[in-house]
């Protein structure tokens, strides 16, 4: 006997029967609770990690600048890498863990800056830097008009903070998240 048209049950495979009345079991294909190896998985994007490139350390990764900058481009070249930013320091600890990443003759460049209003020190989070910080390095900041003042901040020698001229190029260093 022939297959009839469709109208009574079928053998339990009939590959290649493509008016097949019977509604499958998964009529969304894309459900994605796939119960078999799934070979027909779309070839999406693949997805970088958050934070690509950024060593983990502490509670947060960092990444040192390939070059010098000054803080201007070294803001815009840690956005550009995975969407970090210029380092953030919260606490002692991470000030202590922060100025290890490069060798103690290198003075680099933090996020934060008074670029906004003069002696108000901000971190590029919004967060306030009070000028009575621990970790001003004695007369900082002093925004000297030797060099046209100072708005920008950087991690000096000794693990203190300095402001000094934007235009400087010099190391720096980004955070993620
Ligand atoms: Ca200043
Ligand atoms: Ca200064």
């Amino acid at each position: 006997m022939m297959l009839g048209l469709g109208c009574s049950y079928q053998a339990p495979v009939s590959p290649g029967d493509d008016d097949d009345p019977i509604p499958d079991s998964s009529p969304e294909p894309d459900s994605g609770t796939a119960d078999a190896p799934t070979p027909d998985a779309p070839p999406d994007t693949p997805q970088p990690p958050a934070c690509a490139g950024y060593t983990p350390a502490g509670t947060s990764a960092y990444l040192v600048g390939s070059e010098n900058a000054d803080w201007p481009t070294a803001k815009s070249a840690c956005e550009g890498l995975a969407n970090g930013h210029l380092v953030v320091i919260a606490d002692a600890t991470e000030n202590t863990l922060v100025r290890g990443l490069l060798p103690m003759t290198a003075r680099f460049w933090m996020g934060f800056s008074d670029l906004e209003v003069e002696n108000t020190w901000k971190w590029l989070d919004g967060t306030d830097v009070p000028r009575a910080a621990e970790f001003w390095d004695g007369a900082q900041p002093n925004d000297n008009q030797t060099f046209g003042g100072e708005d920008c901040g950087e991690m000096s020698n000794t693990g203190t903070w300095n402001d000094k001229a934007c235009s400087n190029a010099q190391p720096f260093v980004c955070e993620c998240p």
